[in-house]
């Protein structure tokens, strides 16, 4: 799916003059040129976390060129700054301002009924991308795309379970709290490394920034020094963050200490590459075609799949090395 979908942003580039509406299929569209609800312009008001991340650099990127104006769209973008009241007042706001449709991307899972009925009595659909939320009545939004954060856990955790043969002291950087990914990273992580003689030292939120994975890990360093063996980010920053503690520490990344993260950011492939990371599981961040052809097929009263899941592939050093050149984010 990753191919189909990063060919669906080619088409989008190179056709996004001539295209006429000709929207493709849900599970790797390209969003269609003009609008959709009969030539008239989309207004999307688009609710991101914040700029936490590189994952979220280039899922902000690829939102902003897939609701464009040459898309037929006007887009509100607002960053919350990873602050879940921050993030609900955008979508209110939205909701006064009469957007036709909301796109959330939730900072945490929990929280979120209150607005989704203000917004559904309005009659304003809401569309989730990325993370995933718990709320009391599905039909609140209209569909959800994103990646499978579980699967992602545990493909790290089936390394970990593969390279922790002998007794392992591990140490694990969390994202934010309560937020789908943090949460559901660790369940498939604990699956896929049930068994192995592991033992969780500590894991603590570094709130998937690179100064807080540094801090946290420094923390981490200090009370445990050198019987640290591994670690487990939950995404790409907070990794590159905690090399610089761990070098400052005096110990050598990828090798005192064997690193696992996630999301295959091109910078955490380059320190996989480079020797410093040991295995990296991808999370795809460029949904952004796909999101706007739901909500263009949302905002015409058709049919669209409630979820859909897009598809990653994981990264060895050597796998690294050969993906770098052509690494899109
Ligand atoms: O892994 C992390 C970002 O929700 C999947 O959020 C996303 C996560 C991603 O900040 O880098």
């Amino acid at each position: 799916m990753r191919k189909r979908l990063l060919a669906g942003l080619a088409l989008v580039g190179a056709l996004s003059l001539a295209m006429t509406g000709c929207g493709s299929g849900s599970s790797g569209g390209a969003a269609t040129a003009s609008g959709s609800s009969g030539g008239k312009v989309i207004t999307v008001g688009f609710a991101q976390t914040g700029s936490e991340s590189g994952w979220r650099a280039a899922n902000t990127q690829s939102m902003k060129d897939a609701f464009s104006a040459a898309n037929g769209f006007k887009l509100i973008f607002n960053a919350a700054d990873n602050k879940q009241e921050a993030q609900i007042a955008a979508v209110r706001s939205f909701i006064n301002q009469g957007v036709d449709a909301i796109v959330i991307a939730p900072i945490t899972v929990d929280g979120w009924d209150d607005v989704l009925k203000e917004a559904k009595a309005a009659k304003i659909p809401v569309i989730l991308e990325d993370r995933t939320i718990n709320v009391s009545d599905p039909s609140l939004y209209a569909a959800w795309i994103g990646d499978d954060f579980k699967k992602e856990g545990q493909t790290a955790g089936e390394w970990a379970k593969k390279t922790g043969t002998s007794p392992t002291n591990m140490v694990v950087l969390e994202g934010t709290t309560g937020s789908a990914p943090a949460l559901d990273r660790a369940t498939g992580f604990a699956a896929g490394a049930a068994g192995a003689p592991i033992t969780k030292l500590a894991s603590q939120t570094g709130n998937f920034t690179r100064a807080d994975g540094k801090t946290v890990m420094e923390g981490f360093l200090q009370k445990y020094g050198n019987k640290i063996q591994m670690l487990f980010a939950q995404n790409d920053d907070m990794g590159l963050g905690a090399l610089d503690a761990i070098s400052a520490a005096g110990m050598v990344p990828g090798k005192d200490i064997k690193i696992v993260t996630i999301d295959a950011t091109h910078d955490g492939l380059q320190a996989l590459a480079d020797g410093k990371f040991n295995y990296v599981v991808e999370c795809n961040p460029l949904l952004g075609a796909q999101v706007a052809d739901l909500v263009k097929k949302v905002v015409a009263g058709q049919p669209v799949p409630k979820s859909q899941v897009a598809s990653d592939q994981s990264f060895t050093q050597e796998q690294a090395k050969a993906a770098l050149p052509d690494r899109k984010y």
